[in-house]
């Protein structure tokens, strides 16, 4: 299922400033910045600067619009549902694919859907081939959906493809992890609750964020998203989030905690922006964790 690491490469936030910086200074000839000049510093910035209460609400920034897919209309997946942001004047977004777990469907997620494209992302909530695949399979679901996604969907040119994203719940976090070794042009993982037999994932360069919940007796994160975590090498931007008293389940219902950490990990590594940085390090803290481990971002 895995392929050899690749080296991937990333535009830095200083070098796109120092281009903002040297095409003001071409144009104008003047040192003083102009109205808009922020946005240009990352041109993937999408939406306000961050706060808790955006981070924390029911729905971030942008509108949302969704459709389904059948999947007797693709190949490599089971179909699903598509939520993206209806604003076209903003230029394209990062997408991210995210699947259910073993024997359950999309329904099983769907609260995050229109919760994380309101902050700015194309989403499919994809349907598997059989509900009893494994994670390995799960991965391959995963970027036959963000292939669909980014070439064939009615919505791909709303999207950039090159920044997207994975993630899933139990067997479909396991497979978020599986993509993510496969692809390392991927720009985040989220594996929620993940549950993997393979325990090593050495071979994962891209940003990954696990959450687990402290009482999963499913995915006991003692046998499954810590020993992944540690797998991840410290050279990789990677964090674990696990969740004060949450079962297995945690992903099933609105979790605020989790939405949270996802949207603010999204955002810094599909976005690259590093306003979301105080979201991210030092991290989260009060009732809700249980635990926070984090590289913080590499600079
Ligand atoms: C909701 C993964 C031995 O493995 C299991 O029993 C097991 C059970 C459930 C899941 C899962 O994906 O649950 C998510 O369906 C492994």
């Amino acid at each position: 299922m895995r392929s050899p690491t690749t080296t991937r490469t990333r535009t830095s936030v200083s070098a796109l400033t120092r281009v903002a910086v040297a095409a003001v200074l071409a144009v104008g000839g003047a040192l003083a910045v102009p109205a808009g000049a922020q946005a240009a510093e990352n041109p993937y910035e999408r939406g306000p600067a961050p706060t808790t209460a955006i981070l924390e609400a029911s729905r971030g920034p942008f509108a949302t619009s969704s459709f389904s897919v059948s999947s007797l209309s693709v190949s490599g997946f089971g179909g699903g549902v598509v939520y993206y942001p209806t604003s076209t004047s903003e230029g394209t977004f990062g997408a991210i694919a995210i699947s259910p777990g073993y024997t359950a469907s999309w329904s099983s997620l769907s609260w995050l859907g229109p919760r994380i494209a309101s902050h700015g992302f194309v989403v499919i909530g994809i349907e598997t081939n059989s509900r009893f695949d494994q994670p390995a399979s799960r991965g391959t679901q995963l970027l036959a959906a963000l292939d669909w996604l980014t070439e064939r969907s009615s919505v791909r040119g709303r999207i950039d493809a090159t920044r997207l994203a994975v993630a899933g719940h139990s067997m479909g976090g396991g497979g978020s992890l599986e993509a993510a070794a496969d692809r390392p042009s991927l720009q985040a993982a989220v594996p929620l609750a993940p549950w993997n037999l393979d325990k090593t994932w050495s071979e994962v360069r891209v940003p990954t964020l696990i959450i687990g919940g402290e009482y999963d007796s499913i995915a006991s994160v003692s046998s499954h998203s810590e020993p992944f975590y540690a797998s991840i090498p410290s050279s990789s931007e990677k964090a674990y989030l696990e969740l004060n008293g949450a079962d297995h389940f945690f992903p099933q219902t609105t979790n605020t905690p989790m939405a949270r950490q996802m949207v603010a990990w999204l955002k810094r590594f599909v976005d690259n922006d590093t306003r979301y940085e105080p979201f991210l390090c030092p991290g989260p803290t009060g009732f809700a964790v249980e635990e926070y481990r984090n590289t913080c971002p590499h600079s």
